[in-house]
């Protein structure tokens, strides 16, 4: 029988036929990593479909957040979000910072701006938000408070590949914005990940650390690490790029069918869509409130049962993990938004290649289960 699994999401790929001549070139050259030309050619096609200045590739988005902190010299305090994949905590502190984490805004899921400002002392080094699915943060008001602070700002853009606002893309934003190119994600390279910045001084700094501290064969004047992404993987994201634009336009009719679906069924909240943002449809969370039957782990467990692997993205929160949970940021008192929102949340499967039939197997059990009591 075939396994009729649903995932939350599933990786794509590009045909197997776009890759084979970045293959062949790559067993012509023999050149397989440490910034050949395929990997040249994938940072300047990033740039140009991105509409970035500079792109520096990384060996994955979580390498990415670490050079991007060891870059612009963080150390201290890093006010970021709880509400987040764990990695972007765990970055802070593996390059000896302290995270300390400001509660999140109901309406973007995103580090609420007015409540930034009192986190910030003598010790804050760094703000580092999260544009969580791929919605933007308040930019604006997060500039005017770190330009207020000399702070600069580092976003996690794990999620937001190809997102816009009305000025371009929202990677343009910070200091720095990094990306994940993780199997999961909207634009992937099995493993892989960028940092994306408007300076090239900085971007000679990123490229640097991301090798070992190198500035030319005998000299090293800093720490680094290996953060380098192979010829294979830039192949892989040369062979894909050509589909993205396709691939989003079916997340978003996934998207459209969910929303219309699930509109009548009370205690069902799809996140809005904002009109002046394009959208990447990356993910699909939904909020499972009061008034729908089930709490949201039961619904989380009847999915299961029918094969349907939805996920709790992003629940517990990073706060809530053992190495964290005693600082005093981490108090859920501090943390009210956040701490309700992860336990509501639940995130669809959502992927490109989602047929009508599984949108009807997902909407129809949360339908059913919606009108149990009514
Ligand atoms: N910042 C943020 C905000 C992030 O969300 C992430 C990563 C990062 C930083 C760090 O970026 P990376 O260092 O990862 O580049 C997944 C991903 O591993 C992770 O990249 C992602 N965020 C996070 C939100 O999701 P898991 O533990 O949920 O993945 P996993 O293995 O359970 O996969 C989810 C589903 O995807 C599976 O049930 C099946 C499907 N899948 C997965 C893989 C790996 C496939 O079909 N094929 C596959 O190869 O973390």
């Amino acid at each position: 029988m075939p396994d009729k699994s649903i995932y939350v999401t599933q990786p794509q790929l590009p045909p197997l036929g776009d890759l084979i001549p970045y293959l062949e070139d790559i067993w012509d050259t023999k050149i397989l990593t440490n910034a050949g030309p395929i990997h040249e050619q994938l940072e300047q096609a990033l740039c140009d479909y991105l509409g970035v200045e500079h792109v520096a590739l990384c060996a994955n988005g979580s390498i990415a957040l670490m050079v991007a902190l060891e870059a612009l010299g963080v150390k201290g305090e890093v006010i970021t979000t709880p509400y987040t994949f764990v990695a972007t905590t765990n970055a802070i502190q593996w390059c000896g910072n302290t995270p300390v984490f400001v509660d999140i805004n109901p309406r973007t899921f995103n580090l609420d701006p007015n409540k930034i400002e009192a986190a910030i002392n003598e010790h804050t080094a760094a703000i580092m938000p999260v544009h969580c699915y791929g919605a933007p943060c308040d930019v604006e008001e997060i500039q005017e408070i770190a330009s207020r602070h000399g702070l600069p700002v580092i976003y996690d853009a794990a999620h937001a590949f190809a997102a816009q606002d009305n000025g371009g893309s929202i990677l343009r934003h910070g200091d720095m914005s990094i990306l994940s190119f993780h199997a999961t994600k909207i634009f992937n390279t099995f493993e892989g990940g960028a940092i994306i910045c408007n300076d090239s001084k900085m971007l000679e700094r990123i490229n640097r650390i991301k090798n070992h501290g190198f500035s030319d064969e005998m000299t090293v004047n800093q720490i680094g690490i290996n953060g380098k992404l192979s010829e294979v993987a830039a192949a892989f994201g040369l062979a894909l790029l050509p589909h993205i634009d396709s691939s989003i336009a079916s997340r978003k009719n996934s998207d459209a069918v969910y929303r219309k679906s699930l509109k009548p069924i009370s205690g069902i909240k799809c996140i809005p869509l904002v009109d002046t943002i394009i959208h990447n449809y990356s993910y699909f969370p939904v909020l499972v409130e009061n008034d729908y039957p089930l709490t949201r782990d039961e619904l989380y467990e009847v999915l299961r049962g029918a094969g349907i692997y939805a996920r709790r993205y992003f629940y517990p929160l990073t706060s809530e993990f053992p190495m964290y949970k005693t600082l005093p940021s981490a108090a859920a008192l501090n943390l009210p938004i956040a701490t309700k929102l992860s336990q509501q949340i639940i995130c669809l499967p959502l992927f490109p290649d989602m047929t009508n039939e599984q949108l009807s197997r997902i909407t129809t059990i949360i339908i059913d289960n919606g009108l149990r009591n009514s």
